[in-house]
């Protein structure tokens, strides 16, 4: 059994890779590496590298070579933030609690700050030590989950909705792609990296559609009842928009079992790794209680 991590461990590993993972600027520091390492830097709870690292540790990989994978993660979730709150997206001011990446640095350098996220991203997969058979699969399986069959079609299927009620179908669609698809990206590269056998990719696969399909239940929950000062950003945004969420087609109490009985069922896809998976089990949980 490979050494297992504290959350706090993970984090600070994972920081001190981002810190070096933008490069310098070769004209100096000029306002979009500012802006990409203000965006990295502010408060993430950095759930995808962390499952990345988990779900290699668990597979008896070496962290190390799956951390150039969990960061490039965690570039694509930022900069699709970022581009997220952007005035022609979302318009949104804050984000985690402080200015967003537009208001701070202007329009134009978050846009192009989203960018160099985005293709930088795919450079730090290539910085990795993995074998190349698994680098080409985790190039592959970041285009495919970040992209328009992924987290960008949902972001359509989001738009395309905007203002009428939707389905709850349509809604399973729209997270499953939007919200799902980087989770489960995140969790695969580590099983990926530590070349996990099939049985154990299905696990990562039916924990993660789980698990992000329950994260996206309790964002819309915490946009009624959240609070504004512990989620960085102002309640009721989607109420105001128009947009339907779990929440508007479910109803509160509805919503909220719902989420329960989907973490149950990612919990249980974890049963073929044993109690090695405690840290996942708890991880789970604690998404599902989240205060932001
Ligand atoms: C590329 C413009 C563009 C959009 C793609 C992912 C996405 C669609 C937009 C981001 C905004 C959003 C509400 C996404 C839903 C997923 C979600 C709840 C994101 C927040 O993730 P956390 O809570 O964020 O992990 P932290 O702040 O902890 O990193």
């Amino acid at each position: 059994m490979n050494k297992k991590f504290k959350l706090e461990e993970y984090i600070e590993i994972i920081n001190n890779y981002i810190d070096k993972a933008v490069p310098e600027c070769f004209f100096g520091e000029d306002i979009v590496h500012q802006a990409m390492k203000y965006s990295l830097s502010v408060g993430g709870k950095r759930i995808r590298p962390v499952l990345t690292l988990e779900f290699c540790r668990l597979c008896g990989g070496d962290i190390n070579k799956a951390l150039p994978f969990a960061v490039a993660a965690e570039m694509i979730h930022t900069y699709s933030l970022i581009h997220d709150d952007l005035p022609c997206m979302d318009d949104d001011d804050m984000r985690r609690g402080m200015p967003s990446c537009h208001i701070k640095f202007g329009e134009e350098y978050a846009l192009l700050a989203g960018d160099a996220l985005l293709t930088r991203a795919f450079g730090v997969l290539t910085e990795s030590e993995a074998s190349p058979e698994a680098v080409v699969k985790a190039v592959s399986l970041l285009s495919e989950l970040s992209g328009v069959s992924g987290m960008i079609g949902g972001q359509v299927v989001d738009l395309k909705n905007e203002d009428k009620p939707c389905t709850i179908e349509v809604l399973e669609t729209m997270d499953s792609l939007k919200t799902g698809a980087l989770i489960k990206c995140a969790s695969l590269l580590g099983v990926i990296v530590a070349g996990g056998n099939a049985q154990q990719y299905e696990a990562a696969r039916c924990f993660s559609e789980n698990l992000g399909h329950a994260f996206q239940i309790v964002d819309d929950i915490l946009d009624v009842i959240g609070d504004e000062k512990e989620l960085g950003k102002p309640i009721g945004s989607d109420r105001e928009s128009g947009k339907s969420t779990y929440v508007s087609v479910l109803g509160l109490e509805k919503s909220q079992q719902y989420a329960k009985d989907i973490t149950a069922k990612a919990i249980e896809a974890l049963s073929i790794f044993g109690d090695d998976a405690d840290f996942l089990k708890e991880l789970a949980e604690k998404l599902i209680n989240r205060k932001n």
